[in-house]
Order: structure tokens, then sequence, then C-alpha cells
């Protein structure tokens, strides 16, 4: 027998994943593709570990003429970005061991980029600003050719990206005569988390604002969603749920993928918006989005657990996590078995009620281990819950990021994470009898790492 530990430790480094879930956005996009040392200090995990550790707002005095006196948030984020990277830097990397998986993810992503002694540096010098050096490294790179330099050095085959038509800043390099030009390293995907929140304020704005503008209808609302799977040509549509999330399903989803749904049954106005109401973030997913999936044959990947804004002034560090009630998407799975779900979960408790349902349905694909399971503690016992119920027959990982470098430590981290978990579960495999090949272990870790997701959206 080889050396289990090597031949796996060898397949996990060399294969080139597919990153299902970023943020990122092409170069064409100018500003909105972040990249570079401030980009990356004020991503908004760093963000909010950093103020963890400051003064409380009501002890930051605004009107302090002390050089250096503590901001309050709001004077922070008004800061220019340079600045405000300086102070995570100091309060994190200077004045204390930058101990936590963001911390160590941001040395690991100067490392990869062969400049830790820049960093070294920017961390002794006497005083701020400290990280000019390495801005300026930044700025001689070209967006295009950096990217694909980290997808090269990061061995991502390619990022699924978070496209939102709802934010008219996005939107507008979709509508641009020369369409952005896409590097084939990035794939788009229709995000859509107004709808299901039932934020009808934001999405009759939309229907509004677009140019055609559409009906302020659930019909309208269909006809915006197909102008825009036709601009984004996503491979999946997305979206969050709002917390404490429910569908109440009022029809039965028997029509096939790219054929009209058939619909069962006739009591099938949402009371709300019989009522003249507006409708619910439960009449939307039913009436607006499983339709439009069901036409277009499109999957729906679904982020379940985030309460969002739980502390507002931390602005996207705000977020928190929820335990979620997963009966609903139980329902969905059964009602609408042609709508291929791909779905994540935010809380530790509601892992492992995910794998069951994964195994009950074939049109669930479980995705990931998100944000706050990010952390390779989490990532391992995650996975080997996933390995143990589900085989390879899930998405052992995805980054979530926001800044194009983060895709050098986030891959890393999670490689990290997957050697020890496969070791450990082809050992028993051994043990029992199997004879466990080099051949195996390399397609396995393709599966996990991307084949999987490609096999469930080629179903
Ligand atoms: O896609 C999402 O909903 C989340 O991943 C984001 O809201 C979140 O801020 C993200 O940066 C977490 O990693
Ligand atoms: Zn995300």
């Amino acid at each position: 027998m080889f050396d289990l530990n090597a031949v796996v430790a060898r397949e996990v480094s060399a294969v080139e994943v597919i990153d299902v879930h970023t943020h990122l956005l092409p170069p064409t996009h100018g500003q909105l593709m972040l990249y570079g040392v401030d980009a990356l200090l004020t991503y908004h995990y760093l963000v909010a570990e950093t103020w963890m550790v400051m003064p409380l707002d009501s002890e930051a005095d605004s009107t302090s003429t002390v050089p250096d006196a503590p901001p309050s948030k709001d004077e922070f984020f008004a800061w220019p970005l340079a600045r405000q990277a300086e102070l995570v830097f100091e309060e994190l990397f200077v004045k204390r061991t930058p101990m936590s998986e963001a911390c160590r993810g941001f040395i690991n992503v100067l490392s990869e980029l062969g400049l830790t002694q820049l960093l070294r540096e920017a961390a002794t010098k006497p005083a701020k600003p400290r990280l000019d050096a390495l801005r300026g490294w930044f700025a001689q790179q070209e967006p295009a050719e950096y990217l694909e330099r980290v997808c090269q050095l990061a061995k991502v085959k390619y990022v699924v990206m978070t496209n939102i038509p709802f934010v008219p800043e996005e939107a507008v390099h979709w509508k641009l005569k020369t369409a952005p030009i896409v590097s084939p390293r990035l794939k788009t995907a229709l995000r859509v988390d107004p709808i299901l929140a039932g934020d009808w304020t934001t999405v009759a704005a939309a229907l509004r604002r677009n140019e055609p503008a559409h009906p302020e209808t659930l019909e309208g609302c269909k006809a915006y969603l197909r102008e825009w799977i036709g601009i984004l040509k996503p491979v999946y549509l997305m979206a969050s749920t709002p917390a404490g999330f429910k569908c109440t399903l009022t029809r039965r989803g028997v029509g096939r993928v790219g054929k009209k749904q058939r619909v069962g049954d006739e009591h099938a106005e949402p009371p709300s918006s019989a009522a003249g109401g507006t409708p619910t973030g439960s009449d939307l997913f039913e009436k607006v989005l499983l339709e439009i999936a069901v036409e277009a044959g499109l999957p729906i990947a679904i982020k379940i657990g985030a309460v969002r804004g739980v502390n507002p002034a931390l602005r996207a560090g705000g977020d928190a996590v929820e335990v979620a009630d997963l009966s609903w998407l139980r329902e969905v799975c059964l009602a609408y078995p042609h709508v291929k779900l791909l779905v994540t979960v935010l809380s530790a408790e509601n892992q492992h009620e995910l794998c069951v349902l994964a195994r009950k349905f074939g049109n669930l694909h479980l995705y990931g281990c998100w944000w706050f399971c990010n952390n390779p503690s989490m990532i391992e016992s995650i996975t080997k819950m996933r390995l143990e119920m589900m085989g390879t027959a899930f998405t052992f990982n995805h980054t979530d990021c926001r800044v194009v470098d983060q895709l050098l430590y986030k891959w890393k981290h999670s490689r990290e994470s997957l050697v020890p978990v496969l070791v450990t579960q082809y050992r028993k495999i051994v043990d029992a009898g199997w004879p466990v090949s080099e051949a195996d272990i390399r397609r396995d870790v393709q599966l996990l790492c991307g084949g999987s997701y490609e096999a469930f959206m080629a179903k």
C-alpha cells in the first residue's frame, strides 16, 4: 500500500477547484473588482474583529483633537479605505497577535504572493502609514492579468460570481453597449435576495428604474427576471433567506424544467396579494422564483440562516446567524422534484439536518462551509459528517471571496482541512478490506472540489 497521507495531500494540493459561490466581479466592473492590501484588510470579517477591541462608540469622542483619537463606527466607515486598513492592521496585527482565521488568511495571501518580507517590515515600522510599500506593489498589478495569476496560483478553474441587478452600480455595467468581458474564470449567477426577503419596496424600485420599466406586479417581476437571465446567462438563480423565512406552498410544482409550470390548485392567489397588499417573500418565492426556475430550467441556490443587520453600525460585518427551520425546504424539494436546489446553511446546528435532506432528495445538492462555518475546526467536523452521510455527493467548499486575493488563502486553508479528514475516512475503508487506489483518490478529490457540483448541474 502506498503512503496514504502523502497521496491524499498530493491530490488535494493538485486539484483544480471550482468555487461555486463568490462575490468577485470582473475587471470590466472597474472599482467593483476588489483586490489589494486595503480591500483585504477592510474585509468585513476583519473589520468586525477590529471593532471587538475598539472602545465603545460612546467612548469615542468625535470632537477630540488628540491625534489618533479612536473614531466612532460612522467616522471609521467615512474614512478613505487606506486609513481604515491602517487602523485594522494596527489593532489586529501590530498591537495583537493575528491569531484568527481571517488574520491568518491575510498573512497567507501575502506569503503566497511572495510578500512576507514587506509584511514584516510593515508590522515593525515605527509609525503609520505602515502599508505604503505593499500598496505600491498592488498598484502595479493590471487587474485582468492579476485575476488570472491569482486563479492559477490558487488552482481555481473558475469561480461563480454574485451578480445583483437590484444594485444600480452593478447593473449599469451589464447594460453598456460594450458588454462586460467576462473572463472564462468567472461565471455569472443572478442574485435576487429582495425577492425572498419579500422586500417589495426594493423590487418595485428596480422594476421602475429598469430600462425598459416593468409593471410593478408579479408578472412584471417575472419579466424583469427573464430580461436579466437573458443579459447575464447565469448558471443559477441565488438568494439568501431572511431570518425566520418560511415558504407556504399553495401550488404543486409538477412542471418539468424548460416547460411552463402546470398549476394544480385554483386557490393559488396568496392572501396578501388577493387582499391588495404587497406580496410576501413566500408569495414571491413560489409565484416568481420557482416559476422562473421551472420555465428557464435554472437551479436555485439558497443560503439559509443569516440574520441581517443585527448590528447595523457594522455594515456588512453586522450580520449574525440563526438556527433555521428547514421544514419549508423539505416541502419545496418534494413539490418541485425537477427544480434543482443548491443549498448551504450557516448554523452548525442545521448541518446535520441538511445532510439528511440531501440524502432524501436528488434535487438538493449541498455545498460549502459558509462564512462562520468556514473555519478549519468547523470545516473538518462538517466535512467528516458529510463524507460519512453522503460519500462524495456534495461540494466540499466554496470561498465566498469578496476580494480576488482571498482565493489564495481560502483555498489553501480549505485544502489543509480536507487532507486529514479524507485520510481518516480512507483508512477506515482500507482497514475494512477495500483496496483504495491512487486513481480513486484523484477521482474523489475532483468530485468533492467541483465534480459533484458539475454532475448535479448536468442532471
Ligand atoms: O452571499 C451571502 O449572502 C453572504 O455570503 C454574504 O452576505 C456575506 O457577507 C459574505 O461575505 C460571507 O462570507
Ligand atoms: Zn456569499
